[in-house]
């Protein structure tokens, strides 16, 4: 199609680029760390949403190279922050089809050494796709990526299909409760309950637990008080351009 082949194009051109949306402990607001958002606009035309251009991307295997490119970039950039923030850790979102390569984790380990960065500043989130989750070639890449010290994070949580079991064998480190659940926080009781299971099973499982998708402070304020870690979302920041990122920061210590 025209749009695969001008992103394709801009890929190549070094036009796409890459926002950040801060991470914080509820309970102190600390930051602790930002997601990497790929963001596309093409020259002349509207901003394309990556919802749009990611699927785009998946079904015509272009997510390989931009996921490679998001990565590089993410780990770049991620060097402005580290003098100020040893501990900041920078999340890259990985899709399927990327992880399920044969030389993903090996990939991964090569981005870090050419950039210099320690695995325990890189958190990857992985979607709970059929497939992914549950097979011993997916547990080996988890162990193979833990001994690099990056941690793994479940993206989506709730909307997927990855089962109770294989939630315990995984060594995950953290949920991302959609932010589906978290808008129905204060509308409905049942919104309310599935965020409290899903903060429960974290508990149970000893994993983080993060809240996407933060507009409101009533929201805020029932998921500390329902035991959340950590959060991110419009209340706290938009996801920023680099520069941005940096202003946002300065304000926010
Ligand atoms: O802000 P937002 O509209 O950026 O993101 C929309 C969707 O696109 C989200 O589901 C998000 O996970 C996905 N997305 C954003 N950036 C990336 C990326 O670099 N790689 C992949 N695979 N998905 C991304
Ligand atoms: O699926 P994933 O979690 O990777 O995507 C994050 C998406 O959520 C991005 O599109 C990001 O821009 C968007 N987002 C982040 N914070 C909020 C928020 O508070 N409200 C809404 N509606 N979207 C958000
Ligand atoms: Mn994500
Ligand atoms: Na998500």
């Amino acid at each position: 199609s025209q749009m695969l082949r001008s992103l394709k194009r801009d890929l190549d051109l070094g036009q796409l680029f890459l926002e950040y949306q801060p991470q914080i402990d509820l309970a102190t607001s600390q930051l602790l760390g930002v997601e990497a958002l790929v963001r596309w606009h093409p020259a002349g035309g509207q901003r394309i949403p990556p919802d749009q251009f990611i699927h785009l991307a998946e079904q015509s295997g272009l997510i390989i190279k931009l996921g490679d490119w998001v990565l590089q970039q993410a780990l770049l950039d991620l060097q402005e922050l580290l003098p100020e923030f040893p501990n900041i850790r920078m999340a890259v979102n990985v899709s399927a089809l990327q992880f399920n390569q044969p030389d993903f984790e090996t990939k991964v380990a090569k981005a870090l050494k050419n950039s210099g960065v320690s695995g325990q500043n890189l958190d990857l989130e992985i979607t709970e796709s059929v497939g992914v989750l549950g097979s011993l070639e997916v547990e080996n890449k988890f162990t193979y990526l833990k001994q690099l010290g990056v941690t793994l994070s479940i993206d989506d949580f709730g909307t997927g299909f990855s089962s109770l079991s294989y939630l315990e064998k995984l060594s995950a480190d953290r949920l991302k409760i959609d932010r589906s659940f978290v808008a129905k926080l204060d509308a409905s009781d049942s919104g309310q309950r599935i965020v409290q299971m899903i903060i429960g099973l974290g508990q149970r499982l000893n994993l983080q637990v993060l809240a996407e998708g933060i507009e409101t402070n009533s929201q805020l304020e029932e998921l500390k008080a329902l035991g959340c870690h950590e959060g991110q979302g419009y209340l706290i920041a938009r996801p920023l351009a680099l520069d941005a990122l940096l202003e946002w920061i300065d304000q926010w210590d």
